[in-house]
Parts: C-alpha cells; structure tokens; sequence
C-alpha cells in the first residue's frame, strides 16, 4: 500500500491545472512508494477555487496560503502561483517543515532564490523546481546521448525558445492571466518565463555557464491594465533576450528567446554540436530527437530522427506501446514521478532549489549584461 503524501497547492492557473493533473495521474502509470493526495487547494478567489477544487477533486481548500502552511495534515506546498509570491510561501514552507514543490522560475532575481535555497536546505527539506521539458523523453534521451559520451568534446550548443503571443499593443497587462507582462509580479520577462527553462535545459546537457554577454528588447512600451483598461502602465519586462556564453567545459552558447516571433507559438529547440556527433530537438517535433554520428560509415552520414518512443527510451515504458505518443501534460507526471523516487531512494531528484539557483544566477548576469554592454562572470558560491 502506497504512503500518503498530502499535497497543498498554491494557485489554480495554467500551471495549478497542469500539477493537479499530475497528482492525478501519476499512480496510474508508475510504481511508486508515495501516493500523492490532493488534500488542499488554495488561492484568494474563493467561488473560483471551489469550482477548480471540485473539477480536480482537491479534499479541501483554503484562501490563506498561511493557513494551508499551518495545517498539520499537509506533507508537501506545491507553488503554482505567480512569481512574486513564491519567496515568501517557500520561506514559510520551509520553516514548517514541508517539502517544497515549486514553479519556474524559482524567484524574482538570484537574491530571493539564494534565500529560498538556502531555507530548504537549512531546513532539510525536499524540494523540487517544475522545469518540465527536462521530463520530455526526447530531451531524456538526449541527455542519456550526452552521459555515454556519444558526443565527444563539445563545440558548440544553441537554443531558441520563441513564442507570439504578445505582439499586439493592444494586449493589456497585469491582472490574473497577464502577470507575465508586469515586472513587479514576474520579475522579469522572457528570460525568467522562457531563457530559464532554456538554460536549465543547456546547464542539465551540457555543464554550468561561466561568463555572458546579452541583449535584450521592450518593442511594446506601454499597455493598459487588464484590471483597469483605462490605466496604462510602463512596460519593463524583457519583451526579447539574446545571450552568447562560454559553458565550463569550453564549449559556447548562443540562446534567443523572444513573444514576438509571429508563427511561433512554442518553439522551443536545442542542439548541442560535439566532436563525434550532435544531438537536435524541437519542441514543435516533440517525439523526436535528431542525432548524427559522425561515427556512421561515411556513405550512410546523415541526421537521424529517432522517434522517442520506444520502451527503452526514456520515461516510456510508462505508458503506452511503441509508437504511442505522449504529451506536454506528461511531462509534468514525468517530473511528479522522478520527485516521488527521489523521496523514495534519498537522493534527491533534479532540479532542486539549488539547480535553480544557478540558472537565475545566469538570467541575473544576462539581464546585468543588457543593462552595462559588458561580459559578466557568473559567481555560483554562497
Ligand atoms: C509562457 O507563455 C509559457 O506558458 C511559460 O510560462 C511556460 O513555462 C512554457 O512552458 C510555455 O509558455
């Protein structure tokens, strides 16, 4: 009989709905020591949470996250929320002993994110950042490619993480769908919403990046509230980011990111060109990851596409028979279910706060390099 692990979740947005489904899910397709229990909902709007609760069959819900902290009967905080209220639940989470799930970005800048690393650490508590694309079997196994020492000394690695959605002026800001356009709730803009998920991604493949040299881009200066279309207000998130880097094992980085790449709605890809072979992924093509091993006889070179969907690919035989696709939900039951193993063995599961840490140490850099014009060395110590 699986153990209990109940699980308080703060926010039912776009991400409260996509955890909740994991929560869901995540028994019915691994095997595992835990069994997650979605015993509390919690979120300020009460007639909308009730009806998020019941979709989902959370047990309960609560309109004070400090109220769900204090209840005896919840393991585990899970935040969904947006991101200027991270800090201060997994602040509180931690001090009360619960394990700590959260949403990326970790925080606001590395400062708050070093102070959260630092709680849960203090606090031995387990904790878990939900950079989920690392959980897209493709990106697995690219990874696996990596570990077996496939790609021999590596070269160069690049990434683009392009999206449309924000192109129109019109497009207000703020309020409970459009806190990603408003500094003071997302702290920033495409590199903490998309650069992070690029970078942790590129740090998982291929090592830390040491040093960076950015750009970014406001193309819409000025939108309306959402909340109150007849206030306007600055816009001061990075509409676009562009960064060069040198990793640590002596390779460079290129990265682009950007909302206003007009047909490019999650256009998220990486390739990582080494000495013996290269691997490529695309989002858009997310079952394949393309490898070209120089190692092939010379007459038969080309990309491979391999279709990630075999039982011994990786998360994959987990769910249906080869040749079945799965999808962006699943990453996240992916990422549910390494978490539950980490508990499971003891040796906690990536990425942790401390992960997370480096990659908005990085972000901070790239951002301080727009600002300045100049090379900026990352200092991952404490
Ligand atoms: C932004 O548009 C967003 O929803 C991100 O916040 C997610 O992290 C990304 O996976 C999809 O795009």
């Amino acid at each position: 009989m699986a153990k209990p692990l109940r699980i308080g979740l703060v926010g039912y947005g776009f991400m409260g709905r996509a955890h909740s489904n994991a929560y869901r899910q995540v028994n019915q397709f691994f095997e595992l020591e835990h069994r997650p229990v979605m015993a509390a909902a919690c979120a300020r709007n009460e007639a909308k949470l009730k009806a998020f609760a019941d979709n989902w069959g959370w047990e309960s819900t609560e309109t004070d996250w400090r109220r769900l902290i204090d209840r005896p009967d919840i393991d585990a905080i899970d935040i969904g929320s947006p991101n200027n209220t991270h800090s201060e639940i997994a602040l509180a989470a931690a001090a009360a002993g619960k394990m700590v799930l959260c949403e990326k970005p970790l925080a606001m800048d590395g400062a708050e994110a070093r102070r959260m690393t630092q709680a849960v650490e203090q606090a031995s508590v387990p904790n878990f950042v939900w950079f989920n694309y690392r959980r897209v079997p493709a990106i697995a196994l690219a990874r696996q490619v990596v570990q077996e020492g496939r790609i021999g000394r590596p070269f160069h690695y690049r990434a683009q993480y392009l999206q449309d959605w924000t192109i129109s002026p019109d497009l207000p800001l703020g309020g409970a769908t459009l806190w990603r356009l408003d500094a003071d709730v997302a702290g920033s803009g495409v590199s903490g919403d998309l650069v992070a998920h690029s970078i942790d991604t590129a740090m998982w493949l291929n090592g830390p990046i040491t040093s960076v040299t950015g750009m970014t881009e406001i193309f819409v200066k000025e939108r309306a509230l959402q909340d109150d279309p007849s206030q306007t207000k600055a816009v001061t998130i990075d509409d676009a980011c562009q960064f060069m880097c040198r990793f640590g094992n002596g390779s460079l980085g290129l990265f682009e990111s950007t909302r206003y790449a007009r047909g490019r709605k999650n256009y998220n890809t990486l390739e990582l060109n080494g000495e013996k072979a290269s691997v490529y992924f695309d989002l858009e093509d997310p079952h394949r990851l393309q490898y070209y091993d120089h190692g092939d006889v010379g007459h038969l070179h080309g990309w491979r596409g391999i279709h990630v969907t075999g039982f011994e690919h990786p998360y994959m035989k987990n769910w249906w028979v080869p040749g079945c696709t799965i999808g962006y939900e699943h990453t996240f039951i992916n990422s549910l279910a390494d978490f539950l193993k980490g508990l499971e063995t003891g040796v906690p599961s990536a990425p942790t706060f401390r992960d997370a840490l480096h990659t908005q140490l990085v972000l901070d850099a790239v951002l301080e390099s727009a600002r300045t014009g100049s090379w900026i060395d990352i200092d991952y110590a404490d």
